[in-house]
């Protein structure tokens, strides 16, 4: 019954259906926020009503400008579309519209099908698919679009700095950036203004940070406590997984994140062509070859010990 598409049949299903709820992953970044708003800004231009669903009701207060990008409406949802969602697992929250979900368009290779009718291209993020949909649909990408889907590309491709970045993602950007995004504004948002509590928990986190295999392998962890203590709420915690990686030497740098009393979320980040989903598959997650993720039961020690595991296995038969 699930079936892949193309880009002009998800231009097709916009144009001939109305009422939409846009549907994005927990722990949302910043590429399935500036998809969906980015969307959502662009079906309102064409006369369509539609609206973004977000865990937790609204974005993290990071990317709380993107919500201004599209105007609030009422109605009821008649059509739900995912984007940037790999697996139905990663709606949280929103995983009771799973079913419902006629379209996805999203960017990972590892793309699970859930909806009736998934569109998935490998782009750096999913952003750019969206500014393609764009002129597939003939519609005018003003500022608000841009800023909404610059966003996006920026955050996925850590501000064009990973191996994901492609001369397409920058002639993308270069089109945003032609349609008045404000590329220095959100950069500086993104990845240079941090909160002081924030400061203070990358502070713990690195000075806490323990290696493993000559030190090829960095782990990295929060827990409930520590955000309670440093007054950091789960949703801003998300930049944290990139520093283990950032260590000279570290190849596999890995976050463990407490979710719950028995979860933990797991962020693998990788260096020099190791492959981070192969790595996250096998404790049954999945994402991109740099950048993949994945869940564990039972306790912090229990989740570190799994994870080490498979990435000392990794290093061992490199
Ligand atoms: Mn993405």
């Amino acid at each position: 019954m699930r079936k892949t598409c193309n880009l002009a049949e998800v231009a097709e299903f916009f144009k001939s259906n109305d009422c939409f709820g846009i549907l994005t992953h927990q722990f949302p970044d910043g590429d399935t926020l500036g998809s969906a708003y980015g969307l959502c800004s662009m079906l309102q231009q064409l006369g369509k009503k539609a609206r973004v669903l977000v865990n937790g009701g609204r974005p993290p207060k990071k990317f709380a400008y993107l919500e201004q990008l599209a105007q609030p409406q009422d109605f009821n949802v008649e059509n739900y579309v995912s984007v940037d969602v790999a697996d139905a697992k990663l709606l949280g929250e929103l995983d009771v519209y799973a079913e419902q979900v006629k379209l996805a368009i999203d960017h990972h290779n590892t793309h699970k099908p859930f909806a009736w009718v998934y569109y998935v291209n490998p782009l750096a993020s999913n952003c750019e698919n969206i500014v393609e949909l764009a002129g597939e649909l003939n519609v005018t990408i003003t500022k608000d679009i841009a800023d909404a889907l610059y966003t996006g590309i920026a955050t996925d491709t850590g501000c064009f700095r990973y191996t994901n970045t492609t001369s397409k993602t920058h002639t993308i950007a270069a089109q945003l950036m032609d349609c008045g995004c404000d590329a220095a504004k959100i950069n500086k948002a993104m990845f240079e203004t941090v909160s002081k509590n924030k400061k203070a928990l990358e502070s713990y986190v690195i000075g806490n940070m323990e290696y493993f295999c000559d030190d090829k392998i960095a782990v990295a962890h929060t827990t409930k406590d520590i955000l309670k203590k440093f007054n950091i709420p789960e949703d801003e915690v998300e930049g944290i997984s990139a520093i283990p990686r950032t260590i000279e030497g570290v190849l596999i740098g890995v976050t463990i994140r407490q979710k719950n009393d028995t979860t933990y979320k797991i962020s693998v980040r990788t260096n020099e062509g190791i492959d981070a989903s192969a790595i996250c598959s096998q404790l049954g997650g999945g994402g991109h070859k740099a950048a993949a993720g994945c869940a564990v039961d039972g306790t912090l020690q229990q989740a570190k010990e799994a994870v080490l595991a498979v990435a000392k296995k990794y290093i061992e038969e490199q």
